[in-house]
């Protein structure tokens, strides 16, 4: 069974948020297509939060570190990040434009270690719920997009892969923040080289 797994379209990551990635506007008619169609064959959806709380130690404001630059946190390579997702606000509640979906797991709320990817925190100690449900609903398939493409779905495609599932990575329904300009580039290569498949929304039946 295959799942569209939908990744961080929240009000920070899109125009006009704390972090903003470029044209991530542009993904969502992408997303919403893919929500109609997995919805109209039954097929499993779930949508993911990065949740923060507002002293959480990735935020530039709460270690007294400059945005963008990076250093160290929990014995691990940090980038700085400007507030953003903090729970229960604005910010972190998923983009006005996307479908509503009714799964949702939420990952950052440790504030002492970030956490890219939905399956573990940054340092593998702490595990979501996602793993679980998607066995608990047999699936070994996953097609990944969404918000962004250097960190967020870097990550979980790469665990993705390394949990065994069969990864397919949707070209155009993502996009990366790009603190270097050619980081989506890089993050799809990786992603690639660890065995996922890229391909275009339109290839999905
Ligand atoms: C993300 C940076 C910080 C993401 C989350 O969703 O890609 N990026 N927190
Ligand atoms: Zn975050």
């Amino acid at each position: 069974m295959k799942a569209l797994l939908i990744i961080d379209v929240q009000n920070d990551f899109c125009e006009g948020g704390n972090l903003a990635v470029k044209n991530s506007l542009e993904i969502i008619p992408v997303i919403n297509n893919l929500i109609k169609k997995f919805e109209k064959n039954n097929d499993f959806i779930i949508a993911t939060k990065d949740w923060h709380p507002a002293d959480h130690k990735s935020f530039a404001s709460v270690s007294n570190t400059k945005i963008g630059e990076v250093g160290m946190l929990n014995g691990l390579p940090q980038v700085w990040w400007p507030d953003h997702c903090i729970e229960n606000t604005k910010g972190s509640e998923f983009h006005k434009d996307l479908l509503p979906v009714k799964n949702i797991v939420y990952k950052g709320n440790d504030p002492e270690v970030d956490s890219y990817s939905v399956f573990f925190d940054n340092n593998k100690v702490h595990k979501t719920k996602l793993d679980e449900i998607l066995k608990e609903n047999n699936i070994d398939t996953l097609y990944i997009l969404g918000l962004a493409t250097d960190y967020c779905v870097k990550f979980t495609v790469l665990d993705a892969l390394s949990l065994g599932y069969k990864v397919y990575l949707v070209a155009d329904g993502c996009k990366g923040v790009n603190i270097n300009p050619d980081d989506s580039e890089k993050a799809a290569e990786e992603m690639k080289n660890a065995g996922a498949v890229i391909i275009k929304s339109c290839e999905i039946l």
